[in-house]
């Protein structure tokens, strides 16, 4: 097994590259998804049912796990993966987009942030020193640097300082988290939707240097389109060599666009939190297991996937299952739905590889209905 972190394009199509991440943790095939791991579980699924449904890496979250149980006690445990149970690549976030979006009473300055719990209200600080000492506890495998993220709409003064900000700390998180063979530490691009600060950001962090960059900043109201407009530019001023990482998206649809402008990799709540919320994806577009027209149908969720859920369960009950809040309602629809996600991800690895990825985006978006089905 390799012991370094390296990332090579095996072919691209456009903008849409096929890739492999290669860690001492295993390879992640890229175009990759990550579901959200936020507490040290993928809410309603085993890890190796995880595994099962295709993913290659799970997501983290500083935020929570330093309130809860804190890193300490996981590293005492013997570190993320080992207390979780998963030993493939684990990502996690820094925290500073967590804080602004879950903290109570937030307090911004040079240094960092000061915030009370939303858990028990106790008072709680992140530095990029700290973001960098917690995610080595935790073992992380992909370290993200410690950033500010402004809601949009926002002045373009407020989002020039703010990503400002985020540069002098991606400095201080890189001064901190050192050399650290095996392990990597990304970069996270902000400047909302001005391209001048979006080509100032990129700059300053590929003077710093990273292992790999995400594009921060996005997905956060300004929609679909402008989110589109910005990917247009900021894959281009990212190193080419280095894998690229569009933070907290999203629909199907905004991860195939954001493949198609070259993305190497997301992660979202979304196929998860939605299996809780009796909301499945499909080729054929959005499910509502909670609607009444379900109730008689002994169809399966989607006759074309072959997910637990799919293989031996019916419409009719899942319906009931939902509307029971039986817990296994939230089992079988998040693993259908982490399946249909890796399941488009192979699809457009396979398009990419083939050089047939404008033939696969027509054909995803003529398979959908807007709506449910
Ligand atoms: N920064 C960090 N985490 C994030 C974001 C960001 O900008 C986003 C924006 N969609 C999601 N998660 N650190
Ligand atoms: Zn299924």
């Amino acid at each position: 097994m390799s012991q370094k972190f390296s990332y090579a394009v095996h072919a691209t199509d456009g903008s849409a590259r096929l890739g492999t991440i290669s860690t001492p943790r295993g390879d992640i095939r890229t175009p990759a998804f990550m579901p959200v791991g936020t507490a040290a579980t993928v809410k309603a699924m085993r890890p190796e049912s995880v595994r099962e449904t295709g993913a290659d890496i799970l997501l983290g979250n500083t935020y929570h796990l330093m309130l809860r149980p804190t890193a300490e006690r996981i590293d005492r445990l013997g570190g993320l993966h080992r207390f979780m149970n998963w030993d493939r690549p684990i990502l996690t976030d820094s925290g500073g987009f967590q804080v602004m979006s879950l903290a109570d009473l937030r307090k911004l300055t040079e240094e960092g942030v000061t915030f009370r719990s939303h858990v028990d209200g106790s008072r709680h600080h992140l530095t990029p020193e700290r973001s960098m000492e917690i995610q080595k506890l935790l073992g992380s495998d992909i370290v993200m640097c410690f950033d500010e993220c402004p809601a949009l709409p926002a002045d373009e003064m407020r989002v020039a300082e703010s990503m400002r900000l985020s540069m002098r700390w991606a400095q201080r998180s890189r001064d901190a988290f050192g050399d650290r063979p095996g392990h990597a530490l990304f970069g996270i691009q902000q400047g909302g939707v001005t391209q001048h600060l979006r080509a100032e950001s990129a700059e300053k962090l590929r003077e710093i240097g990273f292992d790999g960059y995400a594009v921060g900043g996005l997905a956060v109201g300004e929609g679909q389109e402008a989110m589109f407009g910005v990917l247009d530019y900021a894959c281009d001023m990212l190193p080419e060599d280095r894998p690229r990482y569009l933070m907290g998206v999203g629909k199907p649809d905004d991860i195939v666009g954001a493949v198609k402008r070259g993305i190497d990799m997301m992660d979202c709540v979304l196929p998860s939190r939605s299996g809780r919320t009796g909301q499945a994806f499909t080729r054929r577009g959005v499910v509502n297991i909670k609607n009444a027209r379900h109730q008689d149908d002994p169809r399966p969720l989607d006759e074309d996937c072959t997910c637990p859920a799919c293989r031996s369960y019916s419409r009719a009950y899942l319906h009931h299952v939902f509307r029971s809040q039986e817990i296994i309602s939230s089992m079988l629809l998040t693993w259908h739905n982490l399946h249909y996600y890796q399941e488009l991800m192979g699809d457009m690895r396979a398009a990419i590889g083939q050089g047939r990825f404008a033939a696969f985006e027509a054909q995803f978006h003529a398979d959908r209905a807007d709506g449910d089905i």
